[in-house]
């Protein structure tokens, strides 16, 4: 654990100054000691007024594009790092984050709420407000999220109510929860002055249209009102077009639609969509924006599916190019997209599934293929979406548009044009793409222009060239536009953005590299025209005023064009050229920075400029800033930045210092699942005897053995039934519940009858193995995958929550014996014992209840366990045996280096793993069903700087006594690394118990 003391410049001043060498250039240092990316606190504190009309909404009378990404806390289990995935959503320039609030995440039992630690929501909203991101809150009572139980708790499960409706069995959990929420984010409020939630969502995509329905999301809205929410109620509706909650009880005020074009299918990611059209709401929505609260941002994968990298590829940049300008094209004014970084869905937290569903089921990684990698990686979709969020920030006019509805359609049919106007400055936005938005095919067209500065007819202008798009490409293309020192009529170049660096206007133009560019700006009198780098031709008409710039897009070009109200600084890039381009939140003063992997922040202090930000190679840094300032400092450091010939400032900043992992030896293992034997004393287990339930699915047989019946609701679960043999039984019907890749694992006094998916089957008694006329005991292990979501509201679905997890059944056969039986999950069940790690880190197994998994716990009785091992050979049975291993961190200071734990074995091996890292669940492994054989641990779980544990509990699902036919055993493991950055933010690590247990 370390934090580092942020050092202002002037402190710095304060220092000795020393000089070290850094790849080859010689940088002055004026820091004792250098600093991570220091929080810039661009903390919102007045109250303010959030009002909106059909065009957008408005912040104190100011319209703002809401560009928000989707991100939970509870995929993110280290706060130190929430600041970096929130700086990085910043950095790109979206204005929100979306976030969804698990409830069952906060509360073990009923009436019990937790929300310290990793829990601690008022901090996740402080940094979001820090950083400088609106919020729209999405408490549910219930989020669906592919999380256990859609968000509802797990005990929920277990008391009477009909879930999501207007039942007042249920209405009192869902009150007492939203209690406690809302109390947290109406903290947080825009209008209170002391946060950015700027938006309330209220519940989740909700088809159900009947008394109802609406009476329940007008209870909820009532509810959260009388709680102190006074931001405005918004909706997600799954439908476009439905006129749901848009008037009548239960309505909203920021009606939005949800869409995934692309569908949650990775297994094609070639495979493209048409694009939606949120038009046909307009005529729905009076007097509230276009509005889509989950626009698809990846896709879900299930367990043996093809991988998130096939998600990524279903929803690539392309994709992002596409869909997004065509949303913007058709008017929205708020989007969120779902998901913008995914993370993970450590311990039991991933939804087991309902076969049925349009998501069968997820398993730990929730990466979701999206802009920002699991690890905390950028993209090109990361970059394809800055490019579109610097662009929305810098042309206020989007904001507020009519389609135009009387335009000459582009030359080729197959391009398709949206056409937009802003009613009070004319800005006109065009955005062109195929009309079949499949199309592979690249094409190109002439597009008419019609502003107040002129009609011209066929655009680009310049004989010999066209506007070219490519399949599966779209432009969004502006004209009649006021830049600070100039006025732009139309270009065929994309705006990325605009900034007033204080004596230039620096303006950045962009196309695929290779195609043609037209600019023409207007100047009263001819300017003059400097081409720095690159081949631009211009041309003034001084009839007209225009001064038309043609060019071919390449690297960065660079022209200066100075006209009577100051100088413009175009930088007409490709996309590589701008994927590195940043603008940070400097609030009043503009800056540009290009070069590094990431840019935090930039702060202006007299001639200095202070930026912070990470590298994931030797860099050079390019900064447009004032003339005044002629300093640059980099991370604490002062860098020696010389002047270029562009007027800007450029240093050389040393590349990561190169790490290397440790490997992976010296595991210990040790055999348990003590538990199926006869002589195992269960007599401190719970008794399950119970012969009713609130569960509306009813037993196979009495007694119930719903898990969730008796406070064990997440993990692995044990069950020992006992009878006396008369000598008949010639096996036992069993139902056992796990979700769709449940497994449950049977014996008779300690001889293993075989493992079953979830459903019911009858396991044969070897005769031998029963004892007659003594006592029997059937051992059970059901591995719980999960609670099913409650997704569709109505009275068939919206208990789906409840779907049994456990047994189901258990009858003998042969003999109605009697069976008795006891329970036993995770230690303690509701009643938590490691408060820190919390209910989803564990199940029941004996590794668990006795420790095994935490840093602490001392294995030196255990035997040696090098990897790969195989069962067989040391003739175990089937059953659980764990592996551990200690290593040391020692990364450098003020880096990132994501890092993953990876299993490598043949998949013909039957086995599931549960990986512990310092005693957190950070995988549920299937070594039979793939596909995620890498694990990504977050800083703060690991130690960076230090001793770090891992525990992996192996069930081996085959085998015979003698370990014949043994499918257990573990294969290599290893430690990954996902990159290596300079930079980073401090790192806490997580308080939690060593060994408490
Ligand atoms: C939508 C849910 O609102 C969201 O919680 C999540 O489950 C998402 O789907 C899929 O990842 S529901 C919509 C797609 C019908």
């Amino acid at each position: 654990m370390f934090t580092r003391p942020y050092l202002p410049f002037s402190a710095l001043q304060t220092y000795f100054a020393r000089l070290v060498l850094t790849a080859g250039f010689t940088v002055a240092v004026l820091a004792a000691s250098p600093c991570q990316a220091e929080p810039v606190s661009r903390a919102v504190r007045a109250p303010h007024t959030i009002t909106y009309d059909r065009y957008s909404l408005k912040l104190d009378g100011k319209r703002i594009f809401l560009y928000s990404g989707e991100i939970h806390p509870f995929r993110l289990p280290s706060p130190s790092v929430w600041r970096d995935v929130l700086d990085k959503i910043k950095a790109a320039g979206f204005t929100g984050i979306s976030v969804y609030f698990d409830w069952g995440y906060h509360s073990p039992s009923p009436g019990k709420y937790d929300f310290t630690g990793i829990r601690n929501m008022d901090q996740f909203l402080d940094v979001a407000n820090d950083v400088g991101l609106y919020v729209i809150a999405r408490p549910g009572p219930y989020i669906n999220a592919e999380v256990d139980g859609g968000g509802f708790p797990a005990w929920l499960a277990a008391q009477p109510g009909n879930l999501r409706s207007t039942d007042p069995l249920y209405l009192r959990w869902a009150y007492e929860w939203l209690g406690h929420i809302d109390a947290i984010i109406a903290r947080h409020q825009l209008t209170n002055g002391t946060g950015s939630v700027i938006a309330y969502q209220v519940e989740n995509e909700f088809y159900d249209p009947t008394a109802v329905g609406m009476q329940y999301m007008q209870d909820l809205k009532i509810k959260a009102r009388a709680d102190g929410i006074t931001v405005p109620f918004t909706f997600n509706e799954a439908n476009i077009g439905s006129t749901l909650f848009i008037t009548g009880p239960g309505a909203v005020n920021l009606p939005g639609f949800d869409n995934y074009p692309q569908g949650f299918d990775p297994s094609n990611p070639e495979k493209w969509s048409q694009v939606p059209d949120f038009t046909v709401n307009r005529t729905l929505l009076k007097n509230s924006p276009l509005f889509s609260p989950e626009f698809g941002g990846g896709a879900t994968d299930v367990w043996g599916g093809p991988g998130y990298q096939n998600c990524y590829e279903l929803t690539n940049a392309n994709y992002e190019n596409v869909f997004y300008k065509s949303l913007i094209g058709q008017g929205l004014t708020m989007i969120n997209f779902y998901m913008t970084y995914g993370g993970t869905s450590w311990g039991w937290l991933p939804y087991a599934g309902n076969a049925s569903s349009f998501i069968t089921a997820v398993y730990t990684s929730y990466d979701y293929g999206a802009a920002i990698r699991e690890p905390r990686l950028l993209t090109d979709k990361y970059a394809e979406q800055k490019r579109i969020a610097y662009l929305l920030k810098a042309v206020a006019p989007i904001t507020e548009t009519d389609p135009v509805t009387t335009v000459t359609p582009p030359t080729n049919s197959a391009i398709l044009q949206y056409t937009r106007e802003n009613p009070k400055t004319k800005t006109a936005v065009y955005v062109l793409r195929h009309a079949d938005a499949t199309s592979t095919r690249d094409d190109s067209t002439h597009f008419s222009v019609e502003t107040p500065d002129g009609h011209y007819a066929s655009v680009p202008q310049q004989a010999g060239s066209a506007l070219e798009i490519r399949g599966r490409d779209a432009k969004l293309l502006l004209a009649n536009l006021n830049f600070k020192r100039a006025h732009l009529v139309y270009s065929t170049s994309e705006l990325m953005t605009e900034a007033d660096t204080g004596d230039v206007d620096q303006v950045v133009l962009y196309a695929p590299a290779g195609q043609h560019g037209e600019t023409v700006l207007r100047f009263a009198t001819a300017p003059t025209v400097e081409v720095l780098a690159g081949k631009v031709a211009s041309t003034y008409d001084a009839a007209t005023g225009d001064l038309r710039l043609n060019y071919v897009h390449e690297g960065l070009i660079r022209v200066q064009v100075a006209g009577p109200s100051g100088t413009l600084s175009l930088l007409i890039g490709d996309y590589a050229a701008t994927a590195r381009l940043w603008q940070p939140d400097l609030e009043d003063r503009q800056v540009l920075a290009s070069g590094p992997y990431l840019v935090r922040s930039a702060k202006l202090v007299g001639d200095v400029i202070e930026v912070t930000g990470d590298l994931d190679a030797p860099t050079t840094l390019e900064v447009f800033a004032p003339q005044s300032v002629d300093r640059v400092v980099w991370n604490g450091y002062l860098v020696n930045a010389q002047r270029t010939r562009y007027g800007t400032l450029a240093a050389q900043l040393q590349g990561p210092v190169p790490v290397q992992l440790p490997s992976l030896n010296a595991w210990k293992f040790q055999f348990e699942s003590y538990e199926r034997n006869a002589n195992f004393d269960d007599s401190a287990w719970t008794v399950a005897n119970h012969l009713t339930t609130n569960n509306f699915n009813v037993p196979g047989t009495l007694p119930v053995l719903y898990e969730d019946d008796y406070g064990f609701h997440h993990g692995d679960v044990w069950y020992r039934g006992h009878f006396a043999a008369t000598g008949n039984e010639t096996g036992i019907t069993l139902d056992g519940e796990g979700g769709v890749y449940g497994i449950y694992s049977v014996w008779l006094n300690g001889i293993f009858l075989g493992t079953q998916p979830s459903g019911e089957h009858t396991f044969d008694f070897p005769p031998a193995a029963l004892r007659k006329g003594q006592g029997n005991v059937v051992a059970v292990l059901v591995m719980n995958m999960g609670h099913n979501e409650s997704f569709s509201p109505f009275d068939n679905g919206r208990n789906t929550t409840r779907d049994p997890r456990g047994l189901r059944t258990a009858l003998l056969q042969g003999d109605a014996s009697a069976l008795t039986w006891r329970i036993q999950g995770n230690l303690g069940g509701e009643r938590v014992v490691d408060p820190a790690r919390g209910w989803f880190n564990n199940g029941g197994l004996y590794g668990e209840r006795n420790g095994w998994h935490l840093p602490l716990f001392d294995d030196g009785a255990w035997v040696r366990g090098d990897l790969p091992d195989r069962w067989a050979s040391r003739r175990l049975p089937a059953g659980v045996g764990w592996y551990r291993t200690t290593f040391n961190l020692n990364l450098p200071e003020n880096s990132d280096v994501p890092i993953g734990i990876d299993i490598d074995d043949p998949t013909a091996l039957l086995y599931r793993a549960l990986i512990f890292v310092n005693g957190w669940q950070m995988g549920i492994y299937a070594n039979e069903l793939g596909p995620q054989r890498t694990f990504p641990v977050q800083p703060g779980i690991l130690n960076p700087h230090g001793l770090n544990t891992i525990a992996i509990a192996v069930w081996g699902e085959e085998g015979s006594a003698n370990g014949i036919g043994s499918s257990g055993g573990l294969g290599k493991v290893q430690l990954v690394r996902f990159g290596n950055f300079s930079g980073g933010v401090p790192i806490d690590v997580v308080p939690a118990p060593q060994v408490s247990w």
